[in-house]
């Protein structure tokens, strides 16, 4: 009887998951963070979504700015995209409001959600980003990509980039402020005087019509409110039709196990 109810239940597990794979539109999602403060650091241990954990990530390492606004020497406030962190937060470097590539990616490249990139309001971008890792296209039904956006009020332009750096054609997406999910905690900067509240955007492969990828470009002009982000990537685990074959044979085996012993 017991055994006949656990294997009903390893049906509905299978079920869901087959469910979840099939939907195109992925849900939002948790960032499960160690958090003391809005000014200190606030660190990326896990995310959460339809019901699963994952704290396999890959990280942006390597970045090519193509355009930043420049910088008017006569306003602290010109120039676009630039390096910034939590008040009492580490960094890898200090932030620069005319950060070089490297600076980029060491500031994205870490799971410290209050390490960013902040844009002025008015400035254009185009920044490639590349990921430590593939990311492939699964059917766990997660997003592969993680948005972060401080104040809850701003757009990012993004689209795939392949193993050479080249653009994947169509992928484009804009990343919509409006469509951004508060993530529930606030983070206060040294480019501004007091908490915001962090948005969040996940996005699937599938969302953006590729398999794979090695990297986005990051877009933004003075129209999408300068973006203040981070992004971070799932680590493509192996095949999960795998994982659940042999889950199914582990649970066989189990009520096998179970039957002899009750006989
Ligand atoms: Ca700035
Ligand atoms: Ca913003
Ligand atoms: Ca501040
Ligand atoms: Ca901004």
């Amino acid at each position: 009887m017991k055994a006949q109810g656990a294997f009903i239940s390893i049906g509905l597990v299978c079920t869901a998951v087959l469910a979840m794979a099939n939907s195109a539109q992925a849900a939002s999602f948790t960032s499960n963070v160690s958090y003391t403060s809005a000014k200190n650091d606030v660190i990326l241990n896990s995310i959460t979504q339809s019901g699963k954990t994952i704290n396999s990530f890959s990280y942006v390492n390597n970045a090519v700015i193509q355009y930043n606004t420049p910088r008017n020497a006569t306003s602290t406030n010109s120039g676009a995209a630039s390096t910034d962190k939590g008040d009492n937060a580490t960094s890898p470097l200090a932030p620069a409001e005319d950060p070089t590539s490297t600076a980029v990616a060491k500031f994205l490249g870490n799971n410290n959600l209050n390490n960013i990139i902040d844009t002025e309001d008015d400035g254009t971008f185009t920044i490639d980003v590349f990921f430590d890792s593939e990311i492939t296209q699964d059917n766990l039904g997660l997003d592969n990509l993680f948005f972060w956006e401080r104040g809850v009020n701003s757009d990012l332009g993004i689209q795939a980039l392949d193993s050479t750096g080249s653009l994947i054609a169509g992928s484009y997406k804009k990343l919509l402020r409006t469509e951004q999910q508060y993530t529930g905690f606030k983070i206060d900067t040294v480019e501004i005087a007091s908490a915001q509240g962090l948005g969040s955007w996940g996005v699937s492969l599938n969302e953006l019509g590729v398999t794979k990828l090695s990297g986005l470009r990051l877009t933004a002009n003075a129209s999408f409110n300068g973006p203040d982000f981070k992004v971070i990537a799932r680590k493509t685990t192996p095949e999960p039709t795998t994982i659940l074959g042999l889950g199914g044979v582990a649970a066989l085996a189990l009520l096998r196990r179970r039957k002899l012993k009750s006989a």
